[in-house]
């Protein structure tokens, strides 16, 4: 990494109105015991502190006497309790509660962190530093720090409390300072706040415009993925089920000169089942409750409930959210996309058509359980919504074509074969839909052609999951997070601390939670969770069990993994641990769809489904072939879902690895998204999982600033009032620094950089940049004399 982080916003000029600043003896150039947690904490009288409570909550005392092992401890009400000595906790002095950046509390410890986000968060302050991260709560609720005023101030410094437009900010500086591409990388579990948040960058970035419209545009691409990509679940009422990388380019003014949607995996098994309690897509709800009258008649739309894949969960509507109203933003939105009324129309059919699909059954006609399908308006309605013929679509969902030889046979399918040969083509019509309608809002966004400036890109995916049953899509969404968990880890522990290393500064290594064992877990060769999948999945007589079976046999050892009894199976993931089952597995990671079907929507008279088929047969290289076809084999097989997941991974980390990134770690702190309540137990856990006192123990006893010798003599030595002018770049920023008295302990030189102490570049900058804009403004004057 060669970028600098002197911008960052620091503990000694990250001042806020509201919240109140640290003692000013209290700063980072006293030595480090003094915010250690690790030092042994000797229980004085008169202190106050932190004890746990029996439900392992903490509460703040005030120690009035201890003897031997225990203290007595007198609580704000005036009770007095014997606690254990050694279970006492040192807490901050009044003055620091409600810091803005984590790094400024006396003591780090995990009861002072919990207690200070959630004094902020008492007081609509959802947003902490922890060092460079911004840590977001989930305020679930609308929270009055948003909208231009907002912008305007942290434009213009005016406002410089922690917050999504601040990261924003830094990342658009930058961008432009550094000429290197940023990313805004936001994580955190399901519900927790991700989207909300990359939504609010967004907003942020619009603002700084870019002429035709274009920003306006890409904030309304946000309505239509959240239509056809997020759906109500257990954990929230709008989860994204599928990921985002928004990547927003710039001209070379600084403005926005076009945006592309890159998504991962959409979780497709939803459009034909879902869990009890949960919803489909949300578009399919908005559809039956918002079409036009002239709409409904042409796609012959029911209500919600009218349809088999709609009714099976049992919950049609969301509490607060207006189905009907939210087409019409939906509408309004393809429209500024420019997806004509034409496409738009052939949208809502192919949604229509999904739905009736799932309303197809079919009569058993013999008794080996063959089936043929009923001849009812789902039949009728599918065919005239995708324009094929109704006796093709008869045979394809129950029959199957077969190469024997240089013979093709049909073969009739049972009940449960038909079912699913329907479902899968649901499925594959409804992410085909998904997938076009990203590629025509690219092909919208795609203004400025010539691409010759920089980007910022905002990642949102879906976040870490864990259900009572969970399955396939868990499996897939938890091994994305790991991987960008590693990304974390990476740039904010690893890296960091080997630059320190490897220019020979003074350095004790801090630990942090490596999830390297689990990502091998999953990504090892030939013995890992995906290759044994991959393997299982292509063997003919290969079934949920017999891989759950083969993960036991081959991976039983890896201390990240737990065979569990029947087709289970657990892993220990960074954010805890996750059982799975395997039901399902290898049809889902197989992921087929017949030949007959593709050959089905080839015939269909519209365009769409035409387009779909062309786009399947381009994607599976080698014919596609299904189940019932048991000859196997690498050949005959198409990349599967995992490995085809995996390498988009592998591609998006590589692309994050070339960007300077900011992170922002989204915190649900309740787990009924209800406003104003906040469990610590909750919320420390996922501090811990991602390691936020780790990373703000290296930020303070770091040096997050860094310049190589050459740049800093080159940007500051025009400040020295001695001549230097022959001298080398080292002993140029050696006379910087004596200059401008930075402390020996705030910096250290390194074989081929300078290291700072957050904050300390910014005195220089300022003298730096005040002393620019006098000679900016003696040379305009001279100019003036002149003319
Ligand atoms: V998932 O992994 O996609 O299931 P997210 O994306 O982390 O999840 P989301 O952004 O959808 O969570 O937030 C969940 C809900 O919290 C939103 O629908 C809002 O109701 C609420 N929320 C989140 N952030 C804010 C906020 N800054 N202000 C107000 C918020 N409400
Ligand atoms: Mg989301």
């Amino acid at each position: 990494r060669t970028t600098t982080l002197e911008s960052r916003p620091s503990a000694s000029d990250d001042g806020t109105e509201s919240a109140p600043q640290p003692l000013p003896s209290i700063s980072p150039s006293s030595s480090d015991h003094w915010w250690s947690d690790t030092t042994p904490y000797v229980s004085k009288k008169k202190i106050h502190s932190w004890f746990q409570l029996p439900n392992g909550n903490w509460e703040l005392g005030k120690i009035i006497s201890t003897s031997g092992t225990e203290s007595d401890i007198t609580l704000p009400d005036g009770k007095v309790l014997k606690v254990k000595a050694e279970g006492l906790v040192p807490a901050n002095p009044d003055i620091l509660d409600g810091v803005d950046d984590l790094m400024q509390l006396s003591y780090l410890n995990e009861p002072s962190v919990l207690y200070n986000l959630q004094y902020r968060y008492n007081r609509n302050m959802i947003y902490t530093k922890a060092g460079p991260v911004l840590v977001a709560i989930n305020p679930f609720k609308k929270v009055p720090l948003y909208g231009n005023d907002y912008i305007k101030g942290y434009k213009n410094k005016a406002m410089e409390s922690p917050h999504v437009y601040a990261i924003t900010d830094t990342a658009i500086r930058e961008m432009i300072r550094d000429e290197v591409n940023q990313s805004i990388i936001i994580s955190g579990e399901s519900g927790a706040g991700k989207t909300e948040t990359a939504k609010i960058a967004m907003q942020y970035l619009a603002a700084l415009g870019g002429g035709s419209g274009i920003e306006y545009e890409i904030l309304k691409t946000n309505p239509i993925l959240e239509a056809f990509g997020n759906a109500k679940t257990l954990r929230n009422d709008n989860s994204s089920r599928f990921g985002k990388l928004i990547e927003i380019h710039f001209s070379e003014t600084g403005k926005i000169s076009g945006a592309n949607i890159q998504t991962f995996l959409l979780e497709k098994s939803r459009v034909v089942q879902c869990n009890e309690g949960e919803r489909s897509y949300h578009i399919f709800y908005q559809l039956c409750a918002g079409a036009p009258p002239s709409l409904r008649e042409k796609l012959n739309l029911q209500s919600a409930e009218e349809y088999r894949y709609l009714r099976q969960s049992n919950c049609f509507s969301i509490t607060g959210v207006n189905d009907g109203e939210e087409f019409r933003i939906v509408m309004e939105a393809l429209d500024v996309v420019h997806i004509s009324k034409e496409n738009q129309e052939n949208v809502f059919a192919m949604l229509a058509a999904v739905l009736w699909l799932g309303n197809i059954s079919f009569t058993v006609i013999d008794n080996e359980n063959h089936v043929q399908p009923v001849e009812d308006e789902g039949l009728f309605n599918v065919a005239k919504l995708i324009g094929c013929d109704i006796e093709d679509l008869k045979l394809t969902l129950s029959t199957r074509k077969m190469k024997v030889g240089n013979d093709i046979i049909v073969q009739k399918l049972t009940l449960s074969q038909a079912i699913d040969a329907r479902d899968a083509l649901a499925k594959s019509i409804y992410a085909s839909l998904f997938d076009w309608l990203v590629e025509q809002i690219n092909n919208s966004l795609a203004v400025g052609k010539k691409r010759t400036g920089r980007s910022i890109s905002i990642l949102d995916i879906y976040g870490f999951e864990s259900f009572e049953r969970n399955s396939f899509e868990q499996f897939c969404i938890n091994y994305a997070n790991e991987r960008l968990q590693q990304h974390f880890n990476r740039h904010l522990f690893k890296l960091e601390q080997e630059e320190y290393i490897q220019d020979g500064i003074d350095w004790t290594k801090v630990e942090f939670e490596d999830n390297q064992d689990c990502l091998n877990l999953f990504e090892k060769k030939p013995l890992g969770l995906l290759s044994l999948l991959d393997e299982e999945s292509t063997f003919p007589n290969g079934t949920d069990l017999t891989f759950a079976n083969k993960l036991r046999q081959h991976l039983n050892s890896n201390s990240c993994f737990q065979g569990e009894r029947g087709k289970a199976f657990a892993v220990c993931h960074y954010a805890g641990e996750v059982t799975y089952d395997t039901t399902g597995f290898l049809e889902k990671n197989r992921d087929l769809l017949h030949l007959d079907s593709i050959q089905l929507l080839s015939s269909c008279t519209c365009h769409l489904p035409k387009q779909f088929a062309a786009h399947m047969l381009l994607q599976s290289e080698k014919p596609v072939v299904g189940p019932l076809h048991k000859s196997g084999g690498a050949d005959s097989q198409k990349l599967s879902v995992a490995t085809k997941f995996k390498g988009q991974l592998f591609q998006l980390m590589q692309r994050l690895e070339s960007t300077t990134p900011h992170f922002i770690r989204c915190i649900k702190p309740n787990n009924f998204q209800s406003p104003g309540s906040y469990e610590q137990g909750l919320v420390l856990q996922q501090l811990r999982c991602c390691g936020v006192l780790e990373v703000v123990r290296i930020s303070r006893s770091g040096f997050p600033t860094r310049m190589s010798h050459q740049k800093f003599a080159r940007r500051y030595g025009f400040l020295l009032l001695e001549n230097v002018a022959s001298q080398d770049p080292l002993s140029v920023s050696v006379a910087i620094l004596h200059q401008f008295s930075i402390l020996p302990e705030m910096y250290q030189v390194g074989y081929t950089k300078l290291f700072f102490r957050t904050g300390q570049i910014g005195v220089l900058e300022d003298t730096r940049n005040r002393t620019l804009h006098g000679i900016l403004r003696v040379q305009s004057c001279f100019r003036g004399h002149q003319a």
